[in-house]
């Protein structure tokens, strides 16, 4: 099949999901098409069946505000036209649903192309409700060929918040356990950690719906119990005032913010747990990672979280900012062992056994198939 793929390029989770998802069908021997205004962050270093199209923004003295979401549909309509697309698979509501519904009524007369809305948290549970965007993205969900959702909790926030009358598919998102596995003698875990202190871990975009100040309390908390560091991978608004709390907590020196980093499985592999204490998560694709290398997750009971994470087998979940519960929970599985390998294992064994690649994408490639099953034919006189 021939596959379009719009996302963020960037940091954030729907972005990481779409290029994941792309390199693993190009692998099945489909061709993707990634367009986006920045090639996505984890498609670096990766050769196959895959192209990239950079929506091109032009500056005019008139366009006060880029106009992303029309350049993007210009661009939808090109790529799907010249290289005869099957799909239009967009990643995040917002702009691009709208868009790939505007390139679908362009491409009308002479292509029936089909669009796949993939929603994934904050386009349905934060951006998409100012009521500025509503009425937009309730429009752009329901004009889509199909629609998913990461999580159970995003499929119902969603017909509950939009009134959306549209069936939407739940496929959750998945983790390359080949490539996140725990890898032995890992040497940044000496540099980290020489006295063979334990390890928490917490990865994110530091946006306010993080809560990384829980997480340098919850470490705060910890550490007078168990002899501990805490690594920081990501970066975002709030990086600044957390530094700022690590500071006037007078725990610098137990607390790495290494920004950005893309040799996840290392750091992971060093790690002994993960703190996840968000505001909202419709998923968690960070603590799945954690996971599959084998890293048992103490996360807020929000949105999907409770999904993955299984309170008392793979980690365990606390009312949204208890930090004393969620310090209380970690302090219990890092410092008895023998709990901790059972966390461990059973961590690693619910990426395998739910949410591994190989399981996941031959959903969408049957959703795929059922879409272009369905698909107009066009006569040739009208093209
Ligand atoms: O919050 C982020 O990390 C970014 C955001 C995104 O859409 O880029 O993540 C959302 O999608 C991820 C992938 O499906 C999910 O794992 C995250 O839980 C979700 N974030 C929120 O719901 C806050």
């Amino acid at each position: 099949m021939k596959i379009g793929i719009t996302c963020y390029p960037t940091y954030g989770g729907s972005g990481v999901v779409a290029t994941e998802l792309g390199k693993a069908l190009a692998l099945r021997g489909h061709q993707i098409h990634f367009i986006s205004y920045s090639l996505p962050a984890r498609l670096d270093n990766f050769a196959g069946d895959v192209f990239y199209h950079e929506v091109e923004m032009s500056q005019y003295p008139l366009f006060d505000f880029p106009l992303y979401t029309d350049s993007l549909a210009s661009k939808m309509v090109d790529v799907a036209k010249y290289h005869d697309l099957d799909v239009l698979h967009v990643h995040y509501a917002i702009p691009h649903a709208t868009s790939a519904f505007v390139a679908k009524q362009i491409l009308a007369p002479t292509k029936d192309i089909k669009v796949i809305t993939t929603l994934h948290g904050t386009d349905v549970t934060l951006v998409g409700l100012e009521p500025s965007f509503l009425p937009l993205v309730k429009f752009s969900i329901e004009q889509s060929d199909y629609v998913t959702s990461v999580s159970r909790f995003l499929q119902m926030k969603t017909y509950t918040m939009y009134n959306i009358d549209k069936e939407i598919e739940v496929i959750p998102n998945f983790v390359d356990t080949q490539k996140f596995i725990r890898r032995k003698d890992c040497q940044f875990r000496e540099r980290i950690a020489p006295n063979g202190e334990k390890i928490m871990v917490h990865v994110s975009n530091f946006r306010p719906v993080k809560r990384v100040p829980d997480t340098i309390r919850i470490f705060d908390i910890v550490r007078k119990s168990v002899p501990s560091k805490l690594v920081l991978v990501g970066d975002g608004p709030d990086r600044s005032e957390s530094e700022r709390l690590t500071r006037e907590l007078g725990i610098s020196e137990d607390v790495k913010f290494l920004g950005k980093q893309t040799l996840l499985p290392e750091i992971l592999s060093a790690s002994d747990l993960m703190l996840m204490p968000s505001q909202s998560e419709s998923f968690g694709l960070s603590a799945l990672e954690a996971m599959s290398c084998s890293v048992p997750v103490v996360s807020s009971s929000t949105g999907g979280l409770p999904e993955l994470v299984l309170h008392g087998e793979t980690g365990f979940i606390a009312e949204i900012g208890d930090v004393n519960r969620m310090a209380k929970y970690a302090i219990d599985l890092l410092s008895d062992e023998r709990k901790w390998q059972l966390f461990s294992q059973n961590s690693r064994k619910r990426a395998e056994d739910k949410f591994n690649v190989e399981q996941i994408i031959p959903l969408y490639e049957r959703l795929y198939e059922r879409a272009i099953s369905e698909t107009r034919e066009i006569s040739v006189s009208a093209k």
